[in-house]
């Protein structure tokens, strides 16, 4: 019976690693703050976390904004989650949204 029980309580402890991996892994958003808007040259200030596929950490920087109705939706001071790629040699903001 003790037996039994040790073996479950492995593959339980098992299948809630091989969950966390894979949340992990699909949480590619970026956590960041916005610290300036420049809308007509479609470009964001923000202050954010490691960019693991940028392999970049935290700091602050300019993104282009690939599509900049997205700065319509959000203001200077908004936390938000996005991501972000080099897009033609650029650092683009590919994704973004207000941070619940
Ligand atoms: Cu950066």
């Amino acid at each position: 019976m003790r037996m039994k029980l040790a073996s479950a309580l492995r593959t339980v402890a098992l299948a809630a690693a091989i969950a966390a991996t894979s949340v992990i892994a699909q949480t590619a958003l970026v956590d960041g703050q916005v610290t300036k808007i420049d809308a007509t040259q479609g470009k964001i200030t923000l202050r954010h976390g490691p960019i693991k596929n940028l392999d970049m950490e935290g700091m602050t920087m300019v993104f282009r904004v690939q599509n900049p109705a997205l700065l319509k939706e959000i203001k200077v001071g908004d936390k938000v989650k996005f991501e972000a790629d080099r897009v033609n040699g650029q650092l683009t903001v590919t994704k973004m949204e207000r941070a619940k």
